[in-house]
């Protein structure tokens, strides 16, 4: 019988997922049964397996034993540590192993916490009920950290700390980098014809129009400014970018927003600039360009791209 800890509701309604591993099969379905109703439950019995799954399921913890042939626990804590998209799914180690040194190490290689064998289901379940309510905080401090509140696409200090990445990125791999500023047009006019709240309920939907039209995972739209969005292009080219740019012109028009503010016939529009940058072969040099001037430089020429599409009428694309 499973035990009543009230539970079942709380973590249901998150709908959790939780990975077990444990080189033996009788182990995950021992846990497996404790957890099955506090979460979606997927198993792994070596550590290769654990870690495609953490990659592809993005589990909310991992209970992991430490002793695997192969790919040990620790070895696959630390692996799934060293990456930054997977470094906060927690991992709670489930051992055989008592001494002190042995759970300090496993602290060291990153574990949240320590179940010891032979399991019992009231501790395993209260330690994981913790380790999914810490998980739920830190995911909801991530988001409010790095969404904006209005239009729920990226913030600026996201977009400040994945341009930096990108960039290294870049470097290493010698791809084209894109950068393009979408600024709405006349929107002071939109505020002072229809009133704030109508230019927040335009400023929501043009959030919307410029992600649709950026259709890989990997792209980045962040609201940079107050009517300024910057969308982050990974290895891609100028006129890759312009593409993209135009189907970002025709998701706006397509909105097909009255603006009255600048005459009757008209629509709300927005302007592009875009930027590109290549640092093929820079990070063999003796001294690579900094990423700071290199931030600056694409920065600019988007700027300066966007400055050339409002001056030449707006609703426009320029590089
Ligand atoms: P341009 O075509 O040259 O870009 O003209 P513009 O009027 O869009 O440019 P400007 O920078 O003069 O005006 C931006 C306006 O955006 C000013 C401000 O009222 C409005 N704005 C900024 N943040 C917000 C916001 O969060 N909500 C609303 N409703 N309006 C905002
Ligand atoms: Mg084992
Ligand atoms: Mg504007
Ligand atoms: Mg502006």
């Amino acid at each position: 019988m499973r035990p009543n800890d009230g539970a079942t509701v709380s973590a249901s309604l998150w709908n959790a997922t939780i990975l077990i591993v444990d080189d033996d099969p009788g182990a995950v379905q021992v846990l497996a049964r404790m957890l099955e109703d506090l979460g979606d439950v997927c198993v792994a019995t070596d550590g290769q397996e654990a870690l495609r799954l953490m990659a592809s399921q993005r589990p909310d913890l991992v209970l992991l034993d430490a002793d695997m042939p192969g790919l040990n626990g620790f070895a696959v804590c630390e692996t799934l540590k060293a990456d930054p998209e997977l470094a906060d799914i927690p991992v709670v180690f489930v051992t055989a192993h008592h001494s002190a040194e042995f759970e300090v190490s496993g602290f060291d290689a990153g574990a949240a916490d320590y179940i010891t064998k032979p399991v019992t289901a009231p501790l395993v379940r209260a330690r994981v009920r913790t380790q999914l309510r810490i998980k739920r905080l830190s995911d909801e401090l991530r988001r409010i950290a790095t969404e904006d509140p209005l239009t729920g696409v990226a913030n600026r200090r996201r977009f400040d700390t994945l341009i930096r990445r990108e960039l290294a990125i870049a470097q290493r791999s010698g791809q084209p980098l894109a950068l393009m500023m979408v600024d709405i047009d006349q929107f002071k006019a939109y505020n002072d014809h229809y009133g704030h709240p109508a230019g927040d309920g335009c400023l929501r939907a043009v959030a919307v129009a410029v992600a649709s039209a950026c259709q890989r995972p990997a792209d980045l739209v962040a609201r940079i400014g107050g009517e300024e969005f910057a969308v982050l292009l990974a290895q891609t080219s100028l006129p890759a970018a312009a593409t993209v740019a135009g189907r970002i012109l025709d998701a706006v028009a397509a909105l097909d927003l009255p603006h009255h503010g600048v005459g009757a016939q008209a629509r709300v529009s927005v302007s592009v600039g875009v930027g590109v940058v290549t640092l093929a072969g820079t990070a063999l040099l003796a001294h690579p360009p900094d990423l700071a001037g290199t931030m600056d430089a694409l920065l600019a020429s988007a700027d300066a791209a966007l400055y050339e599409a409002k001056r030449s009428g707006r609703n426009r694309a320029c590089a």
